[in-house]
């Protein structure tokens, strides 16, 4: 029953932090300039400002190498002030330009103009009225994914499948930041009327058929379904659906 009721709670607040945001960080544009090497971002899962490069991330359908930087962490932080000069989040590094960016506004802004030449969207800018939104999101959530947590580092580099407002991946970004553990950000947004809905419960009647060519067509070629969270691990050869199994797996793999 406590399970139960710790479960509602995490999957309730966030889906409020969703909505509160107002659900940016669903739709997914059909196409994609994914460059060729992964671009980085030093992210905070909890930080308001971050959050808004996230939502982009998911509306350009673009994928990142995630740097978590909790506060308190150690495992990336200098690195972080070497190359940027500062302690600051998100930051922004594309190899494929050259690009070191910080702040979200900047750094939305180069996303949108660099990978789909449009101009960024009024509700991704940082006004003071959507960081108070951004900042209530995380408050809803109970400040998960702002603090360090102790943990073992991982050798190589996660993949995870996502998107920014999905409220079972949130949980695991969050839980993957205070563990300071980096990945491969996959996002597959919603990028048609029928990928709207829970795996197994598609408001769109009838076969499930992502767009041809996509990451959602290669994603159910490859499982059977579309569902997010999906976690790889290399480092033990673990592949794992369903949020409260991934929560469990890295508290029991990763948390010190
Ligand atoms: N029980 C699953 C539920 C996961 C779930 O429903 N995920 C939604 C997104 S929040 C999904 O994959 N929807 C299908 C889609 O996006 O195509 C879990 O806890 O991970």
């Amino acid at each position: 029953m406590a399970i139960s009721i710790n479960r509602a709670k995490l999957v309730g607040s966030s889906v409020l932090a969703s909505t509160i945001r107002g659900w940016r960080g669903t739709n997914a544009s059909r196409t994609v300039q994914q460059p060729a090497m992964l671009p980085e971002l030093f992210d905070r899962e909890g930080c308001a400002h971050c959050r808004f490069v996230r939502e982009a991330l998911t509306e350009l359908n673009l994928d990142v190498r995630i740097v978590p930087v909790p506060l308190g962490g150690t495992r990336f932080s200098q690195r972080l002030m070497d190359i940027s000069g500062s302690d600051q989040v998100p930051y922004l590094v594309d190899p494929n330009t050259g690009t070191k960016l910080g702040g979200s506004d900047a750094i939305i802004q180069y996303l949108f103009k660099q990978y789909s030449d449009r101009i960024m969207p009024e509700q991704l800018k940082a006004t003071p009225a959507n960081v108070i939104k951004s900042r209530l999101a995380t408050t809803v959530r109970g400040s998960h994914g702002l603090d360090a947590d102790s943990s073992k580092p991982a050798t190589q580099d996660m993949t995870l499948y996502s998107f920014e407002s999905s409220p079972y991946s949130r949980p695991v970004r969050e839980r993957l930041c205070e563990l300071e553990i980096p990945y491969k950000l996959v996002n597959i947004g919603k990028q048609q009327r029928a990928d709207i809905g829970p795996s197994n419960f598609r408001l769109h009647l009838g076969e499930y058929k992502p767009l041809p060519n996509t990451k959602r067509s290669a994603f159910l070629a490859e499982h059977g379904n579309v569902q997010v969270p999906y976690l790889i691990d290399p480092n033990t050869g673990q592949d794992l659906f369903e949020s409260a199994d991934i929560l469990k797996y890295l508290n029991e793999n990763y948390k010190i």
